[in-house]
């Protein structure tokens, strides 16, 4: 038996540390850390409401926005804030843009690496592998003459030794199982989507004057402009006109080399669809409102619970069940550790009380991450991708189900086996491609209203505080790319004094709860086969899958105004 550490996990955001038991080439057990406390929550507190969103987002840089907008919801539905039909599009269009940009980003610059073995890709020929890329795409730069450009590249940094970005891979490791010409478009790809992730994320310049961080958020709707007939307005015929066109080269990639790009790899690892399952409950909030009335039912992406693989039923979905445990944490609860919270009423009281550094291990049989356990009904829950994916289809919806039927006849795979690492990945890519459909539907949508003197993008109407009640509570959603975020403010007599996050990446890389029940990531890494214990290339794999954020996953808030800042 051996104990393997991976520590920190790289080309993920944040500070994740993984620690794995191996009997005879498998994973036996797992623990998921959390490694970096961080606390932006608490300057929150005291604060105005209604800036709250400007501080939420830097939660985060790499899901950038995706906590504005939940934080603005938070504060919107504490106070009775209505949006108006524009502000309720520009959102969806921004959300939806971080989305995809995110998915385009994860599956080539943070992931593909796992399964692409680069170095290989010096051996390919460059006229066999347009011929490859001919027989599964019509994206027009497959031809050979631009293979062996990109393989000449690959070579000049080879030969300096310098890799740079292609450096400390595990290079010709035994579980890489694609030939060169598939190493070489997938590697000729990764340059490609760096260019069009730069591109593409120029909608967030337009709609929110900058990324990350867009900064044209108000509570009650959005601070832009919008006028058909203005050429100074932020929004007007020009600008949509860039906006479509930016959603439609997207969209062309996606179509034409994302996703027959994850077809092509996941059809040399067909095991890896049988791999790193993990607990098998999904859960998401649902989002995208299809129209004004904002109601759950009106979802693109619809709210539910799929429980234990059973896809013949969606449970609804109620977030009062939230809790999160601090059993396994490094925190401490007044009422002791055994307990449950719901966010509203979370209290975070840092105490670590792990090894001191230098450490070989974690105390794993203790307390061991600074994550939190986020539970639904006391049960762990995978959020993400997968997840909305998982309810839409077991939902019928009809896109969705077209799209996953579509892409398992293509692999030749029954839907059980989208519970799975290369299920994860598969999602997000089909996620990606019903991101951008629905991304030109908005953009339109803006334009039509546009066209019919509706500009309207802010309601004033709770603006001023006098008009707020003594104290007030709320709770603000958003399906981030990563899952299911929830904001929780409590505010009182016109100041923040309670506020809590839980983001995706605390549902799937928390620790252990009270009932010992692990978190998804460590269920998720059980049965791991691993061919070089010195080199746990297959670990990353399943971990990557999720796409994990730790800078989100990890914070601390303080409860009922009570300041002290516990940093170490
Ligand atoms: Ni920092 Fe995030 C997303 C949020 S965490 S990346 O998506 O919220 O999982």
């Amino acid at each position: 038996m051996a104990r393997i550490v991976i520590d920190p996990v790289t080309r993920i955001e944040g500070h994740l540390r993984i620690e794995v038991e191996v009997n005879d080439h498998k994973v036996t057990d797992a623990w998921s850390s959390g490694t970096m406390f961080r606390g932006i929550e608490l300057i929150l507190r005291g604060r105005d409401p209604r800036e709250a969103w400007i501080w939420a987002q830097r939660i985060c840089g790499v899901c950038t926005t995706v906590h504005a907008l939940a934080s603005v919801r938070a504060v919107e539905n504490a106070l009775g804030a209505e949006i108006p039909e524009n502000a309720r599009i520009v959102r969806n269009i921004i959300a939806a843009t971080q989305n995809t940009h995110d998915h385009i980003i994860h599956f080539y610059h943070l992931h593909a690496l796992d399964w692409v073995d680069v170095m290989s890709a010096l051996k390919a020929d460059p006229a066999k592998t347009a011929q490859l890329a001919q027989s599964i795409s019509d994206w027009p730069k497959s031809s050979a003459v631009y293979f062996k450009a990109v393989q000449d590249r690959v070579k000049t940094l080879a030969d300096s030794r310098q890799l740079s970005l292609f450096g400390g891979g595990d290079w010709g490791h035994p579980a890489y199982k694609l030939p060169p010409e598939a190493n070489l478009l997938a590697v000729a790809h990764y340059i490609e989507a760096l260019k069009l992730q730069r591109e593409f994320i120029r909608i967030q310049a337009v709609l929110g004057g900058k990324n990350p961080h867009p900064q044209t958020y108000l509570m009650g709707g959005m601070a832009t402009t919008m006028d058909g007939n203005e050429a100074d307005a932020v929004i007007n015929p020009e600008r949509i006109t860039l906006l479509n066109q930016l959603v439609a080269n997207a969209q062309t990639f996606v179509r034409q080399v994302y996703l027959p790009d994850v077809l092509a790899i996941a059809g040399f690892y067909p095991e890896w669809f049988q791999h790193g399952a993990g607990i098998g409950n999904y859960m998401t909030y649902g989002d995208y409102s299809g129209d004004s009335t904002k109601s759950a039912s009106g979802f693109s992406f619809p709210r539910g619970i799929v429980l234990g693989r059973d896809l013949a039923t969606v449970l609804p979905l109620d977030p009062k069940n939230v809790t999160e445990y601090v059993t396994r944490s490094w925190y401490e609860y007044p009422d002791g550790d055994q307990a449950a919270k719901h966010p509203a009423q979370g209290v975070t009281d840092p105490k670590y009380s792990g090894p001191k550094p230098p450490y070989e291990f974690l105390k794993t049989e203790e307390k061991y991450s600074w994550m939190k356990s986020p539970r639904y009904d006391n049960k762990p829950m995978e959020v993400g991708p997968l997840a909305r994916t998982l309810v839409a289809y077991a939902s019928g919806n009809p896109q969705v189900k077209l799209l996953v039927d579509g892409t398992l006849a293509k692999l030749n795979l029954p839907p059980t086996a989208l519970f799975s690492t290369l299920g994860r990945v598969a999602a997000r890519a089909l996620e990606a491609d019903i991101m951008v459909s629905r991304l030109s539907d908005w953009v339109a949508q803006l334009d039509n209203n546009m066209a019919h003197g509706d500009v309207r993008l802010h309601n004033g109407d709770k603006w001023n505080p006098n008009s707020w009640p003594k104290s007030a509570q709320g709770f603000g959603f958003h399906e981030a790319p990563r899952g299911s975020l929830g904001h929780w403010v409590e505010i009182d007599n016109k100041k923040i004094v309670n506020y809590q996050v839980i983001a995706p990446s605390t549902w799937n890389a928390g620790p252990r709860d009270v009932q010992q029940q692990r978190g998804p990531y460590e269920a998720a890494l059980l049965d791991t086969p691993i061919a070089d214990p010195e080199r746990p290339l297959e670990v990353l794999r399943t971990v990557h899958s999720f796409d994990p954020c730790l800078a989100c996953a990890v914070h601390v808030v303080q409860a009922n105004g009570a300041a002290r800042d516990k940093r170490r």
